[in-house]
This record gives structure tokens, sequence and C-alpha cells, in this order.
């Protein structure tokens, strides 16, 4: 069964083959391509401020992407192609090469110790929301049912996350699967 997801990329370290985080994200979506995967939407590239200790710039950008991989298959391929782009695990949030994370995908909801979809921290990023407006403007996360629109507009004007009954979550789960906007 083929699934879709929404990843965010980030880059504040240039690479030494590669170049600048903007040209190590292009690299990145080229290698993902060059696995298997269909890469289907790419957002602009944005430099953005870094959030956390690390003083350098970051660039970001979101892709959707279309594979046979369930979710822990994915992060294992997203795992290995930060090694390949040269990441050292280190300071939390410090500098690196290449971050890979998976945002959302067409099956809602995903929870174990290693992964958790949508990613726990997506709904606060204006630098991973931002791209999503351009690639994932249509998928809602399962758990409030917001756009990303919607959740970058709660950014400026914060109030809390509604949260969904179990019976809307799977309706808006079966939509993703047809949605064509993304
Ligand atoms: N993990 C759990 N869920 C997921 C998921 N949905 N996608 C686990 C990917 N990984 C997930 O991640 C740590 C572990 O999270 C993984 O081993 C996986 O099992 P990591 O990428 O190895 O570590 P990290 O990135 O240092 O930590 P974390 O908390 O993931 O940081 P973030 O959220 O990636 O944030 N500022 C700007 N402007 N732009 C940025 O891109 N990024 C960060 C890092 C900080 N500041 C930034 C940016
Ligand atoms: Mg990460």
């Amino acid at each position: 069964m083929v699934h879709r997801y929404v990843i965010a990329l980030g880059s504040n370290r240039p690479h030494g083959r590669h170049g600048s985080p903007r040209r190590v994200i292009r690299g990145a979506l080229d290698a993902m391509t060059e696995q298997g995967l269909v890469v289907e939407a790419v957002s602009p590239v944005l430099v953005t401020r870094p959030l956390g200790p690390s003083s350098r710039a970051y660039a970001n950008a979101a892709a959707t992407v279309r594979t046979r991989l369930k979710p822990p298959a994915l992060l294992a391929a997203l795992k290995a192609l930060e090694r390949d782009f040269g990441r050292r695990r280190g300071q939390r949030w410090g500098a690196r090469t290449l971050d890979c994370d998976i945002v959302l995908w067409d099956g809602g909801v995903w929870g174990t110790a290693e992964l958790t979809i949508p990613h726990p921290a997506y709904r606060e990023r204006t630098f991973v929301l931002k791209p999503l407006l351009s690639v994932a403007a249509g998928w809602r996360d399962p758990i409030s049912g917001l756009t990303p629109a919607q959740l970058h507009a709660r950014l400026t004007s914060p109030r809390p996350l509604p949260i969904r009954a179990p019976a809307a979550q799977a309706r808006a789960l079966s939509s993703v699967g047809r949605a064509t906007d993304f």
C-alpha cells in the first residue's frame, strides 16, 4: 500500500560537497528520489531564525512524498540520509547539516517511543507551518482538525488546541486520503 507523508527539512550547516544549507536541502530531496521515494511537491526554501541555542540561521522546507514504506521504515531511511549528509549526534538542537522530520502521514496518528506522528512540535513552529502552506494546505491535523493556515494563525493569537472527538478524527483521516491539494 502506498502512503503519503509530509516531511520537514532543516539545515544550518554547509556541507563540504553540497554547499550551503539551501543546497543541502535540494541535495537531500534528490537523494530521496534516488532511494525510490516519490517527491510530489516541494515548498520554497525559507531562511529562518534559529529556535534554540544555535546561532546560525536555518534553511527550512517541506515536501510531500509517496512511498510504500511504513512510518518506522521511513524514519530509518531519513536517519540514514541525515548520516549520509554528515550529521553528527551531539548537543540536542545543535547546528546540523540535515534534519528530516516526519510531520504528517495519511494514516493519521502514530505513537511509539521512537516516533510520534503528527510531529509533536509542528503546530508551534512557523518554520514548519509556513512551508506546509504551499505543499500541504489541505492536510488537516488529525488531532485538532486544523489546517496549516489555521495552526499558523494561532501562533499570533494563541488559543487552546481543539481536540476532536474520535469519530471526527476518523472522518478527517479518510478525507486526507482523498484530498487533492497536497
Ligand atoms: N522522533 C519522534 N517523532 C519523530 C518524527 N515525527 N520525525 C524521534 C522524526 N523523528 C521523530 O530527533 C530525535 C528523535 O526524535 C529521533 O531519533 C526520532 O526517533 P533528532 O532529529 O535525532 O534530534 P533533534 O532534531 O536534535 O531533536 P528534535 O527534538 O527532533 O529537534 P527538532 O524538533 O528537529 O528541532 N530552528 C529553525 N529555525 N529551524 C529548524 O529546523 N530545528 C531544530 C531542531 C531547532 N531549531 C530550529 C530548527
Ligand atoms: Mg529532528
